[in-house]
């Protein structure tokens, strides 16, 4: 089973400090690699970070905003500076804001579009860049069940997943003559604390409870197979797909 093993491989996760992205680390930890954790908030990066290298795993921590083309291009010329091979990138970071379209301000609309897409586009340049020189790399976007469905209220977020999963697809047209697989992981609803108005919401409990035929929302941890596979050997010649994780909600009417 030597085809999951990511012995020696280092690994960046956007947006890893808490909620999927720490998952995400985590997961990528237990299959042997070294993990890059992500996040705009200091205390909370190297509190996670503690808590994984308290496990016994191999991290690292790189604070930079995701937004932000310049700083994404000095973090990866700071990897390159200190030697660092970013083998696979996890493009996580993600908001959610929850606004009918009508009440929707254009800056509230871009952020969400700038952090949820555009951000995947800037990381996976700036790590494309020397993957496709070394002819080895792994790329996974994160979209959601909104990356094929819509919700009202989440317009720019759905918007933003939709692109993920067609920026997955560009990217695999790019890159995988040079060994670079792109590919993406659609969570269903999962309890996290993007997620915690709706979980508590009865109402909103109950429809997913009954609209997932699983019958209840994933946990984070539950993810973290599908990502090792993506990010591993296993997945050689897989390319511009995105695999649902989510409890067989997409599947259903
Ligand atoms: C929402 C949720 C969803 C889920 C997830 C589903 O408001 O509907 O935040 O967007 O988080 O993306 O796949």
């Amino acid at each position: 089973m030597t085809m999951f093993d990511l012995d020696g491989k280092t690994a960046l996760v956007t947006g890893s400090s808490r909620g999927l992205g720490r998952a995400f680390a985590e997961g990528l930890a237990l299959a042997g690699a070294r993990v890059v954790l992500n996040g705009m908030d200091t205390k909370r990066l190297e509190q996670a970070a503690g808590e994984l290298r308290a496990a016994g795993h191999d991290v690292l921590t790189a604070a930079f905003d995701v937004t932000d083309e310049a700083a994404v291009v000095a973090a990866f010329e700071r990897f390159d500076g200190e030697g660092i091979a970013i083998d696979i990138l996890v493009n996580n970071a993600g908001i959610q804001f929850r606004r009918p379209m009508l009440d929707l301000q254009l800056a509230d609309w871009q952020r969400v579009i700038d952090t949820n897409l555009t951000a995947a586009f800037i990381c996976g340049r700036e790590a494309a860049r020397r993957m496709v020189v070394r002819k080895s790399g792994k790329v996974i976007n994160i979209g959601s069940l909104t990356s094929e469905l819509a919700r009202a209220t989440v317009a720019p977020y759905t918007v933003a997943k939709g692109g993920i999963k067609m920026l997955t697809k560009a990217m695999a047209a790019e890159w995988a003559a040079d060994n670079v697989q792109a590919n993406a992981i659609g969570p269903g609803y999962m309890l996290t604390d993007m997620n915690e108005a709706l979980i508590a919401d009865e109402g909103f409990d109950a429809w997913v409870k009954s609209r997932t035929p699983a019958r209840r929302w994933g946990r984070p941890e539950e993810l973290q197979g599908t990502l090792v596979y993506l990010a591993s050997q296993a997945s050689d010649y897989v390319n511009g797909q995105i695999i649902y994780a989510d409890g067989g909600m997409i599947s259903v009417l």
